[in-house]
């Protein structure tokens, strides 16, 4: 650091951001014409946008400096989130408002000659992520930002993030989404490396005391380059940094010397080889496809990280039994589990410790998330690809599983048959490593994201887990969202009605204070405006909806919304099924009849796994079903379905404001949690769901007056599941209704969709669509019949969105950092 006299003219040259809207226009105006070598007569919409958000991460940067210096003195516990999906998605409206700026840009925006709306959504989304687990991961970067926690998040810097889905006749199309053309929130810290090894083999020598020690040598070295974010906390000078990682091939390691013995080809595809590690997110959703690439990404994220974390607790010269007091690391899914045998190996081959020193170390650091009972999701490995990518691992993976599988044995002598079941090693051909297993041996707590999730882990997938362990090991978590993102930046209009009669905006920081809205379900003046904003909303969509599929949909209508991943398990089919059999039931009725029929528009969106082939068939269906029911002119306003192409998080700011219902209808017992199903309900949008997931949770909280649920509950999923199997299973007559409109050819080829109507009719419908159909259109009856008493619709959103408080993230994060993490918020002094 610089010497004691030369730092007046640091003191006197600091940084101040600025804090009104003339020093911000200076600081845009100075970016366009210096940053971006651009004047007044070329400053389109995009340079704009480029140079107020460079203006605004100059302002960040300021105070992300300051918090990593208070987190570095103060030397306190933090926490690393380590996840390999974290969907941000867009970085400058939520950077604004949770500086407390907006006003500031909007009005210096306004006299530069541009309207912030416009600006905004010139931004590309940061997409580094599938769905709900990638979303939750940036929810809870928001939390622990606002909530002062000194928290650091690791990812990897995928060059493509998810793909960008277009529909082409009625079929999803993917085409790769490179986003970082200008990312004006990245930092390259080409100074913070890390070369990591692969391949190679091991080498036992013994030590001067007759130790055994391992030495991992050869094989290929790859370099991590950190690329910071910084992650702005909402009403707090709090910055924290999100460090994602990005593969370059290693200079000292093959290129130059290569490139020096005249080898120009091969050393340039050897840097390609080595960039390919974090080129691609995998668009996988709830399901392991065991790719070697994506182990090669897990592995070189967490060496990396957990370098980086060893690296910064070295620097406290603590002794490494303190590591724990001062490092907790959280595992998002099984995907980072590597980090259990890479700390061990640290810990034991380099650091030098005792094998069981090290293990307590190890166990007492991590905490493991689950996220899904789905056994197709579950991760393991061959073992034969672990010995050939990481050799020294796979050692260690074979002792941890020794001494847990000794310590089971003591506990329960002679029970041959719960060794197989626990062991971490599946006798399989070829042989396996279960990865969920391997992260509850190696961490202190696991949790599930919502009650009913974590009972059911307890009881199934984990069960002799609980006997072994104790059933403390064990805890639930439920998801929670970030209301900044999701109601104040999505939905400013409702958020500034409620904070006329919450008092202000304290609610964005203790969202238990919504309930202050409660008295006014009933205030005519209140429920005006509410259901005022709410009309807005969908006029907007609207808008959308015919800009992008040139269809007129009506503002007044009920906007019945699905959108979330496509998957078999969370039911699109079952939505889609209902959509035709209310096309039907229209069809048939007179036009009298017709008339005292609810209007309706179904809205769908979701990308479905580029490979799942039953999700794209979901989506082709859907299409069809729209290209007939849209232009049938007996139908008119009466139901019109929608398709959104490309839903991703900015879409979804657009999109749940505008619902009046949203659809969360999985199969009981398949969905974790969900946590769009909150979204929408704290935005004034009431929900059909099954008894599922967080669904559970919602109802408990808002009274089940305000919900509305149907079909089969999860305890009695198997039984029904075994009678489609062994015994007979009939199909609902309604819904052989619809599936006979499909096969004669109303909506398109019936053959595109023989395999769908298969999978329930003759394939044991596993998702149980037929069992829950007929409850589905009964309730979706009752929907409309509510739906038109308007006055008492409006009673109940309100009276949702008062009761939501409790799925807030920050309640969430809150419950890691007391029960999991033991970790406490650093306060600010000013
Ligand atoms: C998921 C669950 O399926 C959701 O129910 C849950 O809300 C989220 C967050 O806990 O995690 N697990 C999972 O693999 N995905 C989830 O959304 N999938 C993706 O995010 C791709």
């Amino acid at each position: 650091s610089i010497p004691e006299p030369q730092r007046e003219a640091w003191t006197k040259h600091q940084v101040k951001g600025f804090t009104d809207a003339d020093g911000f226009e200076k600081e845009v105006v100075r970016h366009v014409e210096t940053s971006l070598a651009r004047s007044l007569f070329n400053c389109d919409e995009g340079a704009a946008y480029s140079a107020a958000a460079l203006a605004f991460r100059d302002r960040l940067i300021t105070e992300w400096n300051k918090t990593q210096q208070r987190q570095t003195f103060s030397d306190t516990k933090r926490v690393y989130y380590l996840s390999l999906e974290f969907l941000m998605g867009r970085a400058f409206d939520n950077a604004i408002l949770n500086l407390g700026l907006k006003d500031v840009a909007k009005e210096g925006l306004t006299e530069l000659g541009f309207r912030i709306e416009d600006i905004i959504e010139q931004e590309h989304d940061a997409a580094l992520g599938n769905g709900g687990l990638g979303r939750l991961a940036a929810c809870f970067l928001d939390s622990l930002a606002s909530l002062d926690y000194p928290a650091w998040g690791y990812g990897l810097r995928y060059r493509y993030g998810i793909f960008k889905q277009e529909i082409i006749n009625g079929y999803q199309v993917e085409v790769p989404d490179y986003w970082l053309d200008f990312n004006p929130w990245e930092f390259p810290r080409h100074d913070v490396t890390v070369d990591i090894q692969f391949y190679g083999s091991v080498r036992k020598s013994q030590d001067e005391n007759g130790k055994s020690v391992a030495h991992w040598e050869g094989g290929e070295i790859v370099t991590a380059v950190a690329y910071d974010v910084p992650i702005p906390g909402y009403a707090t000078p709090s910055t924290n940094n999100l460090r994602l990682w990005s593969s370059k091939a290693s200079s000292g390691e093959f290129d130059f010397q290569k490139f020096n013995n005249g080898e120009y080809e091969s050393s340039v595809a050897d840097q390609q080889r080595a960039e390919t590690i974090s080129a691609v997110l995998y668009p996988n959703d709830n399901l392991d496809r065991g790719k070697e690439l994506r182990l090669k990404q897990q592995y070189f994220w967490v060496a990396a990280s957990l370098h980086d974390i060893v690296r910064r607790f070295k620097k406290s010269k603590r002794q490494w039994s303190e590591f724990p007091d001062q490092v907790a690391i959280q595992l998002n899914d099984t995907h980072p589990t590597l980090a259990i045998v890479e700390l061990q190996r640290i810990l034991v081959d380099i650091e030098g410790l005792e094998w069981d020193a090290a293990w307590n170390i190890v166990t007492s650091t991590f905490g493991y998330t689950n996220h899904t009972v789905l056994p197709e999701a579950l991760e393991k490995w061959p073992v034969g690809l672990f010995q050939h990518l990481l050799p020294r691992h796979l050692q260690i993976i074979y002792d941890i599983n020794l001494f847990f599988l000794q310590s089971v044995e003591k506990k329960f002598p002679g029970d041959r048959d719960l060794l197989t079941r626990v062991s971490i090693i599946e006798e399989s051909q070829p042989k396996m490593v279960r990865m969920a297993f391997l992260a509850i041996v190696g961490s202190h707590k696991v949790n599930g994201v919502a009650e009913l999730h974590s009972d059911l882990i307890q009881t199934t997938i984990f069960r002799d887990f609980v006997s072994i362990f104790g059933a403390d090991k064990f805890t639930n978590v439920t998801n929670g969202i970030t209301p900044r993102r999701w109601l104040h930046q999505a939905n400013p209009r409702l958020s500034e009605l409620i904070a006329s009669k919450a008092g202000g905006h304290d609610f964005l920081k203790d969202l238990t204070l919504l309930n202050k809205i409660e008295e006014y379900a009933g205030d005519k003046e209140f429920k005006k405006e509410w259901a005022e904003i709410k009309y807005a909303n969908k006029v907007r969509l609207a808008r959308y909806i015919k800009q992008t599929l040139d269809v007129t949909v009506n503002p007044a209508a009920l906007f019945d919304v699905q959108v979330k991943r496509i998957h078999e398990y969370k039911r699109q089919q079952l939505n889609i099924f209902g959509v035709i059999h209310r096309y039907l039931t229209l069809k048939a009725m007179s036009p009298e009849e017709r008339k005292k029929q609810q209007p309706r528009v179904s809205i769908f969106g979701g990308k479905a796994a580029p490979g799942y082939w039953m999700a794209k068939q979901i989506i082709h269906l859907i299409n069809n079903v729209g290209a007939v029911v849209n232009k049938d002119a007996d139908i008119g306003d009466l139901l019109k379905v929608i398709f959104l192409e490309d839903y991703n998080v900015s879409k979804a700011e657009m999109i749940i404001p505008a619902s009046d219902l949203s659809e969360h209808i999985s199969t009981a017992g398949t969905e974790a949690s969900g946590t769009s199903n909150m979204k929408f309900v704290l935005n004034g949008g009431l929900i059909i769901g099954t008894c599922d997931g967080a669904n559970i949770e919602i109802t408990r909280e808002i009274g089940q007056e305000n919900i509305f649920l149907f079909g089969t509950l999860s305890e009695d999923v198997e039984e029904l599941r075994h009678q489609h199997t062994y015994g007979s299973h009939n199909v609902d007559s309604n819904l052989t209704k619809v599936f006979e409109a499909i096969q004669n050819g109303t909506f398109g080829e019936p053959n595109d969709f023989g395999a769908m109507v298969a999978a329930v009719r003759d394939h044991g419908d596993y998702y149980l669509v037929s069992d829950d159909f007929q409850s589905y259109i009964d309730t979706q009856n009752m929907v409309d019949t509510e739906y038109r008493n308007q006055d008492e619709w409006v009673t109940k959103c309100i009276r949702s969105v008062a009761r939501m408080g409790f799925f807030s993230s920050d309640r969430c994060i809150n419950e890691y950092a007391e029960g999991i993490w033991n970790v406490e918020p650093l306060a600010v002094k000013n």
